[in-house]
C-alpha cells in the first residue's frame, strides 16, 4: 500500500508534524494563507488525510471531488468552518480538539471582562494620544466587577472554568444552557440556571461562550441588547456571528449597554466599521487559545486525532475527538 498523503492547510509548529511524516507524505503550506474553496478543493482532492484550521471551510463541493479522503482534523475546538453532515455522508471523519484550550480560553474571557469593564484599551489609546496632561479624578470610570453578576451563556467545558474563577471576584454567577449542567457541576460553578431572558436582564457582565450553528446565529441581536442593563458588558469568544455585530455597534453608539469585548466577528478578519469606530469596545483578533503551550497542545492533538484516524503506526485506532455526527473514517482506496 502506497504511503497516505496529508494536507496541512497553515504553517503549524513543523516539529509536532513528525508523527504523521514518519507514516505519510504531508504537504505543508509555508506561509499563513487565506485559502479560495477552489484552493481547498485542489489541495483535499488527493490527499487521504488533512489538518485544518478555521481559516479553511471543507464544504460539499470540496468534499465530493475529494475521493481518498478519509479524515479532516480540525485544530480547534469549534468546528462550524466544517460540513461534518456531508463529510460523514461519505465517511470521512471529522475531529476537533476539546479540552487542551479550556482553560487558556477561560483566562483570556476574564482579560477580555476586565477590559471592558475597567476601560483598559480605551485608556491607553487616550493617554498614547498625549491627552494626559492632567490628573482628573473622574475620569474614564468604569464598572465594578468583583461583587457584580456574571452571566454565561453557553456552559460547556469553557463556560465551566469561567464561572469557576468568578468565585475569586466574589461574584454571583447565572448561566443559561439549553439544558442545564448537573448540580454537582453546578455546586462547583457555584452557577445557576436562569431563562435566557433573566440572564440578559440580570448579568452586569455577559459571557458568550456557546458554539455558532444555524440556532445560536444572532441570538444577540438588537432586540436582546435591549434588554440588558444600560450599564452591562457584553464579552464574545465564541464565534462570530452569535451577535449581530451591526446591532451591538448601534446599541454601543447609542449607551444602550456599557461596553464590550470582542474576540470574533461576523465576516472576520474583516470587523464592522461601525464596531472599530467605537471607543467602548475592546477589539482582539480571535486570540482566546492562544498562549504557546495551548497552540501546542492543539496541534498536538489534531495531529495525534488524524493519524488515529488514517491507522498511522502505533497511533492507529478510532480518533478519541470525534465530532458530534462524525462518521468513522472510510477504508483507503486500494
Ligand atoms: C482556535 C477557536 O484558535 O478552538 C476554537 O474553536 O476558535 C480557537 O481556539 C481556532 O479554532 C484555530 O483554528
Amino acid at each position: 500500500m502506497s504511503r497516505p498523503r496529508i494536507w496541512v492547510s497553515q504553517p503549524l509548529f513543523d516539529d509536532l508534524l513528525a508523527p504523521l511524516r514518519e507514516h505519510a507524505d504531508v504537504v505543508t503550506t509555508a506561509d499563513v494563507a487565506e485559502h479560495s474553496p477552489a484552493q481547498i478543493a485542489t489541495a483535499l482532492r488527493d490527499v487521504d488525510g488533512a489538518l485544518v484550521t478555521l481559516n479553511e471551510r471543507i464544504d460539499g463541493t470540496a468534499i465530493a471531488q475529494a475521493q481518498h479522503l478519509r479524515a479532516v482534523a480540525n485544530v480547534g475546538v469549534g468546528y462550524n468552518n466544517l460540513d461534518v453532515a456531508a463529510l460523514a455522508a461519505v465517511g470521512v471523519a471529522a475531529t476537533n480538539t476539546p479540552d487542551v484550550l479550556t482553560e487558556t480560553t477561560a483566562d483570556f474571557a476574564w482579560a477580555l471582562l476586565l477590559a471592558t469593564a475597567r476601560r483598559v484599551t480605551e485608556a491607553e489609546r487616550w493617554l498614547r494620544s498625549g491627552a494626559w496632561t492632567q490628573w482628573s479624578f473622574d475620569r474614564l470610570l468604569g464598572a465594578d466587577v468583583h461583587g457584580a453578576t456574571l452571566g454565561i451563556l453557553g456552559m460547556g467545558r469553557i463556560g465551566q472554568a469561567i464561572a469557576r474563577r468568578a468565585a475569586g471576584f466574589d461574584m454571583r454567577v447565572v448561566y443559561h444552557n439549553r439544558s442545564r449542567v448537573p448540580d454537582a457541576v453546578e455546586a462547583a460553578c457555584r452557577a445557576r440556571w436562569v431563562p435566557f431572558q433573566d440572564l440578559l436582564a440580570e448579568a452586569d457582565h455577559l459571557v458568550l461562550v456557546l458554539p455558532y450553528s444555524a440556532s445560536s446565529h444572532h441570538v444577540i441581536d438588537a432586540a436582546a441588547l435591549a434588554a440588558m442593563k444600560p450599564t452591562a458588558t457584553l464579552v464574545n469568544l465564541a464565534r462570530g456571528g452569535i451577535v449581530d455585530d451591526s446591532a451591538l455597534a448601534e446599541a454601543l453608539a447609542a449607551g444602550r449597554i456599557a461596553g464590550a469585548g470582542l474576540d470574533v466577528f461576523e465576516g472576520e478578519p474583516v470587523v464592522h466599521e461601525r464596531l472599530l469606530a467605537c471607543d467602548n469596545v475592546v477589539l482582539t483578533p480571535h486570540i482566546a487559545s492562544a498562549s504557546h503551550a495551548t497552540r501546542r497542545a492543539m496541534v498536538a492533538l489534531a495531529v495525534a486525532n488524524l493519524a488515529a484516524a488514517l491507522g498511522l503506526g502505533p497511533r492507529a485506532g478510532d480518533p478519541p475527538n470525534l465530532v458530534p455526527g462524525s462518521a468513522l473514517p472510510r477504508l483507503p482506496s486500494p
